[in-house]
């Protein structure tokens, strides 16, 4: 059955092609709006997250549109904003990775820094502050060198990153502009949110991918970094509706969303682990840890994965977006490893029944 279409809400989506921004679209398909995504020109189809949604209904009945565009080209965001006027733009584009910052952060902080100031700029210009809400997807990376056991929204920003550096500035850039043109625009600080979608360079995915593939033969050992790094690691499903609600408030206010549930990277891999019945035993310390299973080395830690800087504990206190937006995570911990590994194995399998045809053939 069609689901009804609300004419009166459009919305613009940056990032549309990322792990929140493809769950985001749907969400807010779902929920009756048309959705125009910013794709990025790549010489390699970078679309997978959002293919079921393209090739679907939506895309027929003229619901979810796509535009080619970069948050370092200002034009090409001028030109979309000024043809879709959006009533909410989701600014979730970025390079997103902490590690690659460091290596890029120049671009960067073109991209999340500049980019979202022309984004507020354009809405600016095209005398759209009226009509279109912004939301800003702000990062936990703001507290970096934290002394606070839990960051909340009154928590000092300490960034420890040129990724962190560079999202300071957008998370600034946008009070900026709410308190000097009376933009409805706001922060979602959002910890670490993870998913079947999530990119395969982040630990968590990086951890799910490998241990499913060791499981099955695929793949012999994990290079890792920081075991001990602590985060508190929620579901993008959970995250991504919080981004939605922070828009239908009636005043622009910055919120911290977080499971305030904390663990380290290792335990990540001994739950992942455990899922998968392999007991690893945990030998050395420092950069000679090593994970033991059935008397073979499959986890090995590699300084290549360290950080200049590291952020090494994050916890979150999203009290106030529990009492005034009534929000609370519907999956805890086990549950988004679980799901991850559930994907992941799927994956796996399907890579060694490739592998075994191309081999007898
Ligand atoms: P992600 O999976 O890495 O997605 C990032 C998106 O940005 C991708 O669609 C990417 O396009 C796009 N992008 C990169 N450079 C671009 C450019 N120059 N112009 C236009 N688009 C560009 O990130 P995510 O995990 O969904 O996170 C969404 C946002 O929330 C990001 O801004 C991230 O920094 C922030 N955040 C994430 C978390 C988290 O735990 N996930 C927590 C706090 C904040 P391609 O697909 O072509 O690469
Ligand atoms: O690292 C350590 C690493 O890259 C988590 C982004 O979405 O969340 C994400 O940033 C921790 C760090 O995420 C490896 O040193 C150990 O301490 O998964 P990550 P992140 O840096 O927390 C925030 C909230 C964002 O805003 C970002 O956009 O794990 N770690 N070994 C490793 N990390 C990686 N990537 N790879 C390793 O092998």
């Amino acid at each position: 059955m069609k689901k009804k279409f609300n004419k009166s809400k459009v919305a613009l989506i940056t990032g549309v092609t990322g792990q929140d921004g493809s769950y985001l679209a749907q969400f807010l398909l779902d929920k009756g709006y048309k959705v125009h995504g910013i794709k990025r020109r790549s010489s390699s189809i970078n679309t997978d997250r959002i293919d079921s949604i393209y090739q679907g209904p939506e895309r027929i009945d003229r619901r979810f549109i796509l535009h080619y565009g970069d948050l370092t080209d200002s034009s090409s965001l001028n030109k979309i904003i000024g043809n879709v006027k959006p009533n909410e733009i989701y600014n979730l584009g970025a390079q997103s990775h902490v590690g690659v910052s460091f290596e890029m952060p120049l671009y960067t902080s073109d991209v999340n820094a500049l980019g979202a100031l022309r984004i507020l700029d354009s809405i600016k210009s095209l005398n759209l502050t009226k009509k279109t809400k912004f939301y800003q997807a702000s990062s936990s990376e703001l507290y970096g060198k934290t002394n606070s056991l839990m960051q909340s929204e009154k928590t000092p920003f300490h960034p420890f990153s040129p990724y962190a550096v560079s999202k300071l500035f957008a998370h600034w850039i946008t009070i900026n502009y709410r308190e000097a043109y009376d933009l409805f625009a706001v922060n979602g600080i959002l910890f670490n949110h993870e998913s079947p979608q999530r990119g395969e360079t982040f630990v968590t995915r990086k951890i799910t991918m490998a241990l499913t593939k060791i499981y099955l033969g695929l793949q012999n050992i994990l290079l890792i970094g920081n075991l001990d790094s602590k985060r508190d690691w929620g579901h993008a499903k959970d995250y991504i509706e919080m981004q939605w609600l922070m828009l239908q408030q009636k005043k622009p206010i910055d919120y911290v969303i977080a499971t305030g549930i904390q663990r380290s990277v290792r335990d990540f891999i001994n739950e992942s682990a455990n899922l998968l019945g392999m007991n690893i035993k945990w030998v050395g310390k420092g950069i000679n840890e090593k994970g033991i299973y059935k008397g073979k080395t499959i986890i090995k830690v590699d300084k290549r994965y360290y950080r200049p800087s590291d952020v090494i504990y994050l916890r979150g206190n999203s009290a106030k977006a529990r009492n005034s937006l009534g929000w609370f995570p519907k999956y805890n911990f086990k549950q988004l490893v679980k799901e991850m590994i559930d994907s992941d194995m799927k994956k796996a399998q399907l890579e060694m029944t490739l592998k075994r045809n191309y081999e007898k053939n």
